[in-house]
C-alpha cells in the first residue's frame, strides 16, 4: 500500500465516502436511532453494504406510496457470509425464524451460496444482525468493497478431498476479512476500545476498489462457474484422491451496462498452480494488488477483470509473485465437464448420502399446494448431517446415514414436495436473479417471470423430443449479471419491463461467453426465436453436443472466448 498523499476529490465519490467512514462506521449508529424516516442517509447506505445490508424498497408500492405522499416503504435487504453454503440444521432453523419473525417469510437461496432476507424494516435491522450472529454465523463483508463470501464446489460426494477444499474455501474466507470492529460495535453492542484505533493491513482506509469474489471449484463440476469470479481456484486432486494444489484464475465478471461497450462480462484467465500451504498468500496478494492497481477514479472500470485487460496477466501475475515471494507453477490439467447440479440422491464415498433438491430460482418458500420451507425445517428438526446451498440456487441435504433417507423422502412428500421431482432438464438446468420488486437496478421481472416463461420453452422442447435435455437458461433483470445470463446457453437480460436482451452460445462447462443474438424483444418474440433453433438442435446436433456449442457450429452465433469480443 502506498503512503502518498491521495486527492479524494479526484476518485469516484465513493472513495472518500469509504475514508471518512472510521474504518466502515459512518453514522449508521446515528441513523438507525432516527425514527423520523424508515431509511438512513446516502453515505451511510454504502457503508452499511460492508456490514452485508443494503437499503432498498418496495417497488411494487412505489407509486401509491407517492401518490399518498408517503416516502417509499423503505427495507433492508441482508446478506449472510456463508463460506461454501455450509449450514448446520440449528443454524438451519435459527434462520428460518428469523425469516418468519423479522423479514418477508422466504428465505432466498442466492447464486453465491448463501442466504438473503429481504423485507427487513429498520427499527428491526439491528435485532436481526443479532439474531443471525447468535447462530454463529454472521453477516460481515457480504457485500460492499472487499472480498465477499467465497463459493466452493458444493457436491460432497464428489472427492474425498472435498472437505478439505472446503476447509480451504473457509480458511480464505476467514484470512480475507476485514479486520474493523465497526460490525461488532454497530450490531452487537460490543465495546468501543479506546486508544487502540483499527488498522486494515490488507484493505487499507478505502478498502477495495470495487466488490471482489473468490470460488472454488471441484472439477469435473464447476457448479461456481470459477470463470466468473475475480479471483478462482481449481482443486487439482490426483489418481491417488490427494489434494494436490490449485490452478489460480484471475479476471472474471459478469457485470455491465447496456450501451456502453467499455463495461463487458469476462471470463477468468488461468495464472498458474499454486500449493495448498501457498493458497492463502496468493489470494492475499492478488488482492493486495488489485486494491493499488485497481481503477479508483471509474467504478465501472474497477473490477479486477478491467486491471488485468489493462496491466496483462503476465504484469499482474510477475507482481503477484514478487510479493509472495515465489514463483507460481505450470496450471496443471483437468477437465470440467458441466456448470450445473446433479439433482436426486447420491451416494459419497464414505456410504453417506447427499438429496439435491431443486429450488425454483432460490426462493425458500410456502405455497398452499408446496410448503419447501416448511419441509425443511421439519428436516432440520432431525438431521445429523449439514444443508450444503449450491451456486445454482439450490439445496443439499448432505451426510445422511442410510437409514434416515426415507425419512427425509416421507417429510418432503407430506409437504407436496417430490424429493427426486421428475422436472425438466430445462427447468433443471435454469436460474434467475432476484430483480423485483426488491432491487433497485432491476428493468425487467426476472425471478417472478422465469417459471412461466419456462412453461412455454419447456412445452417446445418436448414437441422436439428433448425433455431431457439440458440447456442452460440464464434470466436476469439488468445487465450487471446476478444470476451470470452471460454464460447462459441461453441468455435474458432485462432492457425494459417485459423486454429482454436475448444471448446465445455460450459453453455447457462454463468456459465460453455467450453474445447478443436479439435485442428488446417481448416474450411472443423469444418464443418465435426460440422454436424453430430449438427445432433445428433437434434434428441437426451431433451426439452429446450440448446447444451452445450447435448454435455457434451452425453460424447461428460467433464464439465468444474473450469478453473484449463481447461486443464485437
Ligand atoms: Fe449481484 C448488485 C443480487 C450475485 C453482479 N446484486 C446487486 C444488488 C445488491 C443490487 C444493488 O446493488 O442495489 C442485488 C440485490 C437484489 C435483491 O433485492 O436481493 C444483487 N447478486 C444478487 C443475488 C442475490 C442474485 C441472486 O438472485 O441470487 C446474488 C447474491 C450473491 C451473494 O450471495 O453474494 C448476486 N451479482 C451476483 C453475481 C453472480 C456471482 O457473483 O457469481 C454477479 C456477477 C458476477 C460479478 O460480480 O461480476 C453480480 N450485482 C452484480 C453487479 C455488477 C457488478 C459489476 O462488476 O458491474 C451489481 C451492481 C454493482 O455492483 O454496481 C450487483
Ligand atoms: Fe438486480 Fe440486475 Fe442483479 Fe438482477 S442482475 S438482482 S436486476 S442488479
Amino acid at each position: 500500500m502506498s503512503d502518498e498523499p491521495v486527492d479524494l476529490d479526484a476518485l469516484d465519490p465513493t472513495e472518500r465516502i469509504k475514508y471518512d467512514s472510521n474504518y466502515l462506521r459512518g453514522t449508521i449508529i446515528e441513523g438507525l436511532a432516527d425514527e423520523a424516516t424508515g431509511s438512513i442517509v446516502e453515505a451511510d447506505t454504502k457503508v452499511l453494504k460492508h456490514h452485508g445490508s443494503y437499503q432498498q424498497d418496495d417497488r411494487d408500492l412505489r407509486t401509491e406510496r407517492a401518490r399518498q405522499k408517503l416516502e417509499p416503504a423503505y427495507q433492508f435487504m441482508i446478506r449472510l457470509r456463508m463460506p461454501g453454503g455450509v449450514c448446520q440444521p440449528a443454524q438451519w432453523r435459527a434462520l428460518d425464524d428469523i425469516a418468519d419473525r423479522y423479514a418477508n417469510g422466504t428465505l432466498r437461496v442466492t447464486t453465491r451460496q448463501t442466504f438473503q432476507y429481504h423485507g427487513v424494516i429498520k427499527r428491526e435491522l439491528k435485532a436481526t444482525m443479532q439474531a443471525i450472529n447468535a447462530t454463529l454465523l454472521d453477516t460481515i463483508a457480504a457485500c460492499g468493497d472487499v472480498n465477499r463470501n467465497v463459493n466452493c464446489g458444493a457436491n460432497p460426494h464428489l472427492s474425498s478431498a472435498h472437505h478439505e477444499i472446503w476447509e480451504w474455501s473457509r480458511r480464505i474466507s476467514d484470512h480475507l476479512l476485514p479486520n474493523t470492529r465497526a460490525y461488532h460495535e454497530i450490531w452487537l453492542d460490543g465495546e468501543k476500545v479506546a486508544g487502540t484505533p483499527d488498522q486494515e493491513p490488507l484493505y487499507g482506509e478505502r478498502y477495495l476498489p470495487r466488490k471482489f469474489k473468490i470460488a472454488v471449484a471441484i472439477p469435473p463440476m464447476n457448479d461456481v462457474d470459477v470463470y466468473a469470479n475475480d479471483l478462482g481456484f481449481i482443486a487439482i486432486v490426483g489418481d491417488d484422491g490427494a489434494l494436490q494444489g490449485f490452478n489460480v484464475t484471475v479476471g472474471g465478471g459478469m457485470g455491465s451496462t447496456h450501451g456502453e461497450p467499455a463495461t463487458y462480462p469476462r471470463l477468468a484467465d488461468i495464472m498458474g498452480f499454486c500449493t495448498p500451504e501457498q493458497v492463502l498468500e496468493v489470494a492475499w496478494q492478488v488482492v493486495a494488488v488489485q486494491r493499488d492497481w485497481g481503477d479508483r477514479v471509474d467504478r465501472k472500470h474497477a473490477r479486477l477483470k478491467y486491471t488485468i485487460d489493462d496491466h496483462g496477466v503476465a504484469a499482474f501475475r510477475d507482481e503477484v509473485e514478487r510479493r509472495a515471494g515465489f514463483r507460481l507453477e505450470e496450471a496443471r490439467p483437468f477437465l470440467f465437464d458441466s456448470n450445473a447440479d446433479r439433482y436426486g440422491w447420491i451416494e459419497g464415498d464414505d456410504g453417506h448420502w447427499h438429496l439435491t433438491l431443486f429450488v425454483e430460482n432460490g426462493r425458500i418458500g410456502d405455497t398452499e399446494s408446496r410448503q419447501l420451507k416448511r419441509a425443511l425445517r421439519d428436516i432440520a428438526e432431525f438431521h445429523t448431517g449439514e444443508f450444503r446451498l449450491t451456486a445454482n440456487q439450490n439445496v443439499i441435504i448432505a451426510n445422511v446415514a442410510p437409514d434416515a433417507r426415507e425419512s427425509i423422502n416421507t417429510r418432503l412428500r407430506e409437504h407436496g414436495i417430490e424429493p427426486e421431482a421428475d422436472l425438466s432438464a430445462i427447468r433443471r438446468s435454469a436460474m434467475a436473479c432476484v430483480a423485483m420488486p426488491t432491487c433497485a437496478l432491476a428493468m425487467a421481472e426476472s425471478e417472478r417471470y422465469l417459471p412461466s416463461l419456462i412453461d412455454k420453452i419447456e412445452a417446445i422442447m418436448a414437441t422436439n423430443g428433448l425433455r431431457d435435455d439440458a440447456i442452460v437458461v440464464r434470466m436476469t433483470g439488468c445487465p450487471n449479471g446476478c444470476a451470470r445470463p452471460f454464460l447462459g446457453e441461453i441468455g435474458f437480460v432485462g432492457k425494459a419491463p417485459g423486454k429482454y436482451n436475448l444471448y446465445l452460445g455460450a459453453g455447457f462447462q462454463g468456459q465460453r461467453l455467450n453474445k447478443l443474438y436479439r435485442e428488446n424483444i417481448g416474450e411472443a418474440q423469444i418464443l418465435a426465436e426460440l422454436e424453430p433453433l430449438i427445432a433445428e438442435y433437434a434434428r441437426e446436433r451431433e451426439s452429446g453436443e450440448p446447444f451452445g456449442d450447435y448454435v455457434i457450429r451452425a453460424g447461428h452465433i460467433q464464439a465468444v472466448t474473450n469478453g473484449l469480443d463481447f461486443h464485437a
